[in-house]
């Protein structure tokens, strides 16, 4: 009989959502020392993040040792996706917290055994709110919207791409059935935070996605 697969659930506690800056300062420490890259994947509800996290594990999980934290309300859907291309995840149910936050991060560091891991990608709950007032520790965050959300998508979340270091739009795919303006999309994002770095992808067919290897430096 097969394993039934679970989702951690983490009880949060409210000292520790105040503190959340300095413990995601302690993960990114733990981290550093155990030699993991981590990144946090976050975006809107269906944009594509769970998609691009599938297509770069495709291209790097011959030259790294890779783990996947999944981020979700209720379900196991994204990490049992992952998990299709042999790569090693955790399935955390947030129940009703909208983000992930750093306690999340250290109770992953805390009970399991990372020294098998050189990176480390986490998606975050599929929402452009709530993971603004929670960083984890990551060494970068990347923001993900797609086409289908509409050309004001960036304009009308501003937060999310002030305090992220890339912004991929994504679903370019679609761009002749869909009525956007890709260029008012990048010039949002750039008047917003003028450093952060836009890559256009596509998750279906793959375009991009190497872009997005390289300026992650994995
Ligand atoms: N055409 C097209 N479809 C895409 C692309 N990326 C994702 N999709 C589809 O969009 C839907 C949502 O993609 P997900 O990868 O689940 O999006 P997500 O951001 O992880 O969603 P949540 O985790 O629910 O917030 C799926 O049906 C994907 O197949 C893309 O680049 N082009
Ligand atoms: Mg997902």
């Amino acid at each position: 009989m097969s394993e039934k697969k679970t989702s951690l659930i983490i009880e949060l506690n409210e000292d520790l959502i105040e503190n959340n800056d300095r413990l995601a300062e302690q993960n990114k420490e733990v981290l550093k020392k155990k030699n993991i890259r981590a990144f946090d994947f976050v975006g809107a509800i269906g944009a594509g993040k769970t998609a691009i996290i599938e297509n770069i594990t495709k291209k790097i999980a011959q030259k790294h040792k890779l783990l996947v934290i999944n981020g979700d309300v209720a379900t196991r859907i994204d990490a049992d996706r992952i998990e299709k291309h042999g790569v090693q995840t955790i399935q955390i149910n947030t129940g009703r917290e909208c983000a992930l936050n750093s306690y999340h991060i250290s109770q992953v560091i805390k009970n399991y055994d990372l020294n098998e891991v050189d990176i480390l990608f986490i998606e975050n709950v599929g929402n452009l709110i709530c993971p603004s007032d929670f960083i984890l520790g990551t060494e970068k965050r990347i923001v993900i919207v797609s086409i289908t959300e509409g050309e004001w998508v960036i304009q009308k979340h501003p937060m999310l791409f002030k305090m992220s270091d890339i912004a991929v739009i994504n679903k370019l795919d679609l761009i002749d059935v869909m009525d956007v303006n890709l260029d008012k999309m990048v010039e949002d994002a750039k008047k917003i935070n003028p450093n952060i770095k836009i890559i256009k992808t596509s998750a279906f067919n793959g375009d991009g996605i190497p872009n997005l290897i390289d300026t992650l430096e994995i």
